[in-house]
């Protein structure tokens, strides 16, 4: 991010507004996205505000971007059947509007139970 620029996902880690957090750790956080496009839709974002996407994420800290796909799944296992799509949209014109690298995770929940 820009100096002085701070993403809504900035705000949501600093606690300055609320969020459906799923998973809270040192250096992530993962909550519900605010309009879903599947049955489960989680957002899985390192609390850093270096980066903002995937490919500075990507060569910047390469341990965080394991630690965020290894955090996905272990979501995925919790809140769908395990299997998921995971991404990444990368600049504006592939539909990024939040600028501070998240991932998606699109998935189904397990035994095809839509989620409370
Ligand atoms: O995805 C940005 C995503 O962030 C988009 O799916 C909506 C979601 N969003 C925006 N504001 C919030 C809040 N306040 N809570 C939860 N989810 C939110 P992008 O890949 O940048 O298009």
């Amino acid at each position: 991010m820009e100096t002085g620029e701070r993403s809504i996902f900035s705000r949501i880690i600093a606690g300055e507004i609320p969020a459906d957090v799923v998973f809270d750790s040192e250096r992530i956080i993962a909550f519900r996205d605010i309009a879903p496009k599947a049955p489960v839709h989680l957002l899985v974002v390192p609390k850093t505000e270096r980066y903002r996407d995937v490919v500075e994420l990507a060569a910047g800290d390469p341990d965080l971007l394991a630690e965020l796909v290894a955090t996905a799944k272990q979501l995925a296992d919790e809140h769908a059947d395990g299997d998921f799509r995971l991404v990444f949209n990368t600049g504006a014109g592939a539909g990024q509007t939040v600028f501070h690298v998240h991932a998606h995770i699109l998935g189904s929940p397990a035994g095809g139970l839509e989620e409370g």
